[in-house]
């Protein structure tokens, strides 16, 4: 089983780390210390099926569920990223019920829905080695969404009651921008908006998720019931890391 999925489903926190350096030696590095989950960025950061691929592989031996956020919620992209054998998926701006049961079908072979069938080509099923897969494979996939938009926020409840959606996430810095504080996600009316967002998913019932700001703003949203958190970045964790050092001598 996905443990992530489980996870969400019995509502436990699961704490993750961002990962947008696009690179297999710093993901091995982050994967083994002790996140729940590793974020690999296809929106916002240089990422690749090809890259994508290298830390899935560089990642695989230790006890962290990897999830691929693709640039947009297309079946065709989602479909690679499955294929190459990603189970987990955060999909960026999902805004109505109807792309949410959209997204669900991208994730299920034929009746159930609409991905493609690879056998022989798909990592995903042991290079056709495992015939199960083409029946069971859904029962591990993990479809987390983003509400990042004012029709995103509307829509939470329809979203949320969408079977095949595991959990709600809120990306701070678009919804920021969605309601006129561009690089603002601190602003005060931005984390109210967030607040009542994560109350909302709550009494649907589904797991709330967030990219928290800092590691305060993490525990507060811990606090307030969000199970999937990312608490930093590896660009973060290596700027910090730089700059302090540097900052420590002469
Ligand atoms: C956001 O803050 O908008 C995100 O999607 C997190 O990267």
């Amino acid at each position: 089983m996905n443990p992530l999925k489980v996870a969400l489903g019995e509502g436990r926190t699961q704490i993750g780390l961002w990962q947008a350096l696009a690179n297999p030696y710093t993901a091995e590095i982050c994967a083994g210390a002790g996140y729940d989950w590793l974020l690999f960025d296809g929106e916002h950061a240089p990422n690749t099926p090809q890259t994508l691929l290298a830390q899935l592989q560089a990642v695989a031996p230790y006890p962290v569920e990897p999830i691929a956020r693709p640039p947009v919620g297309d079946p065709a992209i989602m479909k690679q990223y499955l294929d190459i054998g990603f189970r987990s998926l955060l999909i960026p701006m999902v805004e109505s019920a109807e792309q949410a049961r959209m997204l669900v079908s991208a994730t299920r072979f034929p009746p159930r829905g609409i991905r493609g069938v690879a056998s022989a080509t798909s990592r995903a099923s042991g290079f056709g080695s495992n015939p199960r897969y083409l029946v069971d494979a859904h029962e591990d996939i993990c479809l987390i969404v983003q509400i990042e938009s004012r029709a995103g926020l509307d829509a939470i409840e329809e979203i949320a009651e969408t079977d095949g959606v595991d959990a709600l996430f809120i990306g701070p810095g678009d919804l920021a921008a969605a309601l006129g504080h561009l690089g603002g996600a601190d602003h005060p009316d931005v984390q109210a908006a967030i607040s009542d967002a994560l109350a909302r998913i709550g009494r649907t019932g589904k797991a709330s998720g967030i990219f928290a700001l800092s590691v305060d703003d993490a525990k507060a949203r811990i606090a307030a019931g969000a199970s999937l958190v990312s608490i930093g970045t590896d660009i973060g964790i290596l700027m910090k890391g730089a700059r302090g050092l540097r900052a420590s001598i002469i």
